[in-house]
């Protein structure tokens, strides 16, 4: 059995549904409640030291961060491939993964705002030093605080944006040969961006995803998006209430 501690608004979350519906994969999936802080939870930090969403549980054996999970998932379950064929095309795979995951914090600046600002600017000064002394990282005790607090200033919402485009912009040049990010065919490097470009696309900047801005990547989206696994990864309109 395999069970997913997931958001539907997680982006990482998000990464290993699509994995696992390309893969047609059965599995029972747990919410975890960001707004709630379950995912500091006492036994949620057990399955996942880092305190953040998703986890697989498969065989009864926890992992966490999604792009090793896609991997994991890729090798346990082959069909279809989601990794290049060669060794080097597989690192570069690696590379993107670890690329786009550098660029969580931007994404952040953006999606926080929404749901997570509601709920924590209410916190009394007591509560809020609570719940950050069960956050694992400095960097997420940080963005709990700001979006309790002192939430991003446009500015920082500029900056973030620039640098969400700079991935259009890298991914515009690597789609070149194929269409694909690595190798000849979709993989997990693909599946990392695609919870960025839906918000890219929703929210942030919609008008970099087009024929004029940046070709490649509208067309690769709109390949992405006709995929079946895709409609069943349901991402949801992040902005719904
Ligand atoms: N590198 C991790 C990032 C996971 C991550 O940042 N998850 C977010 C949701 S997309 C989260 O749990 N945020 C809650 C928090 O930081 O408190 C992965 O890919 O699994």
């Amino acid at each position: 059995m395999m069970i997913l501690h997931h958001g539907w608004r997680s982006s990482a979350s998000r990464r290993v549904r699509l994995c696992i519906e390309e893969k047609g994969i059965a599995y029972e999936g747990h919410v975890v409640d960001m707004a709630k802080l379950e995912h500091h939870s006492p036994e949620y930090l057990k399955i996942n030291p880092n305190g953040v969403i998703p986890t697989l549980i498969h065989d009864s054996r926890p992992l966490h961060e999604s792009g090793t999970i896609c991997e994991y998932l890729d090798e346990t379950y082959p069909d279809p491939p989601l990794r290049p064929d060669t060794p080097y095309e597989r690192a570069l795979m690696r590379n993107w993964i670890r690329h786009i995951d550098g660029l969580i914090h931007n994404l952040i600046i953006f999606n926080w705002r929404h749901h997570l600002q509601k709920v924590a600017s209410q916190w009394s000064d007591e509560e809020l030093a609570e719940k950050l002394k069960n956050i694992p990282s400095k960097e997420r005790q940080e963005c709990w605080l700001r979006v309790a607090r002192k939430p991003y200033t446009e500015e920082e919402r500029d900056g973030a944006r620039a640098n969400l485009v700079r991935l259009l912009d890298r991914m515009e040049d690597a789609l070149k040969p194929s269409g694909w990010l690595v190798g000849k065919g979709y993989s997990i490097a693909d599946i990392a961006a695609v919870p960025f470009l839906k918000r890219i696309d929703e929210e942030i900047a919609p008008d970099e995803i087009s024929a004029n801005k940046h070709p490649r990547v509208a067309e690769w989206w709109t390949k992405i998006q006709a995929r079946p696994a895709f409609a069943r990864a349901n991402f949801g309109p992040f902005l719904e209430s």
